[in-house]
């Protein structure tokens, strides 16, 4: 039977050393905030009631091609990763659903349901793997999956599509993540329009077995594994291919998935409005699919992106229900210290977007004074507003300082003897 990792004593303990300073902070930051009409507690209601997904893969270790250096007490298995996901969720408050990776996970869904609801935790999307090769499968996807010039290695790659949904039904997911590795190194080596339409075809199958209550994601990358094309390369190719698969395809924005300096936050603008933004895989970048903690290296661009999605929901776009997820690859970090500081960063970036005074942006757009409408983004990302967050933790049972509360609680150290070194946990870079 799963444990809760972490003592409440001990998160009430720690949380009592900083509790009188977190008072006064909220406090100020409150009467700040109301001199511009902007009630606090509005906006720690809205934060706490947002979540971000942990995925599976990134509590173990990640690599790079040149190596992997795993940390101590290693996961061994998706039972483990869901202990360590539980962690987070308890410190942070922020990431109650876990989206996994099968065949990594692949275990009887009864128990992986038992286990999560024993942890208080519940699955997002699930996301299938057709970029690498299973030890028991028949077909390679060395040169494709979905888009495979061969109709046989197209089918076992529809019918592991088909697998991750009926998982993911089990344990009560509600939507699938599609991304493929599918492309190639070479001009000539494929047909951009045969393998894109073989790609649309596989893709028609798979949505064919979704439930109705169900949404499929496409996830573009513009390059890796394949270095010359790959066949969902972009957002206009990631918009066609949820145009022509129906109502349930939507696009996934994954924020490394793009050339260096696009403009993503206009990307997402442009997925809302034509009603095809299905959610994100959070992380940073400074080059290209660097999988590094999302806020690490741009926390600005992070925060413009929220900021088209407070838009949405201030618009009242209809059916507006992003996933949020993190996809990250952590190397030289503690992977649940660097998820419970993504968790916070993602809400960091809505918690400031949610301060944008829309009404004087709104004017200030309407009057062409583009000095006014850019400062009053920066007025709301110079906010301070870890007082908020720290009080939305706080009073739904979490920790004021989470990284401090995990370290003193030496669940690393704990888990590390339980745990024998391995290099178990599987690849992570998507
Ligand atoms: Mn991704």
């Amino acid at each position: 039977m799963a444990e809760l990792q972490i003592s409440g004593d001990l998160i009430a303990s720690e949380n009592d050393k900083v509790r009188t300073a977190q008072k006064s902070d909220y406090d100020a930051l409150g009467a700040r905030l109301d001199r511009h009409g902007v009630d606090i507690e509005t906006i720690t209601n809205k934060v706490a009631a947002f979540f971000v997904a942990v995925p599976s893969w990134g509590v173990g270790t990640g690599g790079t091609r040149f190596a992997l250096f795993p940390g101590h007490g290693e996961p061994r298995g998706i039972f483990d990763k869901l202990d360590d996901c539980a962690v987070i969720q308890q410190l942070t408050r922020a990431t109650p659903n876990v989206s996994l990776h099968i065949p990594w996970d692949k275990a009887d869904p009864k128990q992986l349901k038992a286990h999560a609801d024993a942890l208080g935790l519940g699955f997002d999307a699930m996301n299938s793997n057709t970029f690498s090769d299973a030890a028991d499968q028949k077909h390679s996807y060395k040169y494709g999956s979905l888009s495979h010039v061969d109709q046989a290695t197209r089918s076992q790659a529809i019918d592991h599509n088909i697998e991750c949904i009926d998982i993911g039904v089990a344990i009560g997911s509600k939507a699938l993540t599609v991304w493929v590795g599918d492309g190639s190194n070479f001009p000539g080596q494929s047909n951009f329009a045969k393998s894109f339409e073989r790609y649309l075809g596989s893709m028609a199958e798979i949505y064919k077995a979704l439930p109705d209550d169900w949404r499929i994601f496409s996830e573009h990358k513009m390059y890796e594994p394949a270095f010359y094309s790959t066949v969902v390369q972009d957002w206009g190719t990631n918009y066609l291919i949820a145009q022509t698969l129906g109502p349930k395809a939507f696009c996934l924005v994954d924020l490394g998935h793009h050339a260096a300096n696009t403009n993503i936050e206009m990307i997402v603008s442009r997925l809302i409005q034509f009603k095809k933004l299905g959610g994100f895989h959070f992380n940073d970048s400074k080059y290209g699919d660097d999988d590094l903690d999302a806020g690490s290296i741009d926390p600005y661009r992070l925060f413009l992106v929220f900021n088209e999605l407070v838009d949405a929901e201030d618009r009242g776009v209809p059916d507006f229900h992003p996933a949020h997820m993190i996809d990250q690859s952590h190397n030289v970090t503690d992977p649940i210290e660097s998820l419970i500081s993504s968790a916070n960063e993602i809400r960091r970036a809505y918690a400031q977007a949610l301060l944008v005074d829309r009404k004087a942006l709104g004017a200030f757009q309407d009057d062409n004074d583009a000095l006014m409408a850019s400062d009053s983004l920066k007025r709301a990302y110079r906010t301070d507003v870890e007082p908020i967050l720290a009080e939305a933790r706080l009073r739904a049972g979490g920790a004021i300082d989470p990284i401090a509360t995990y370290r003193k609680s030496q669940y690393r150290l704990k888990i590390g003897k339980e745990r024998p070194a391995s290099l178990a946990g599987g690849g992570g870079i998507i």
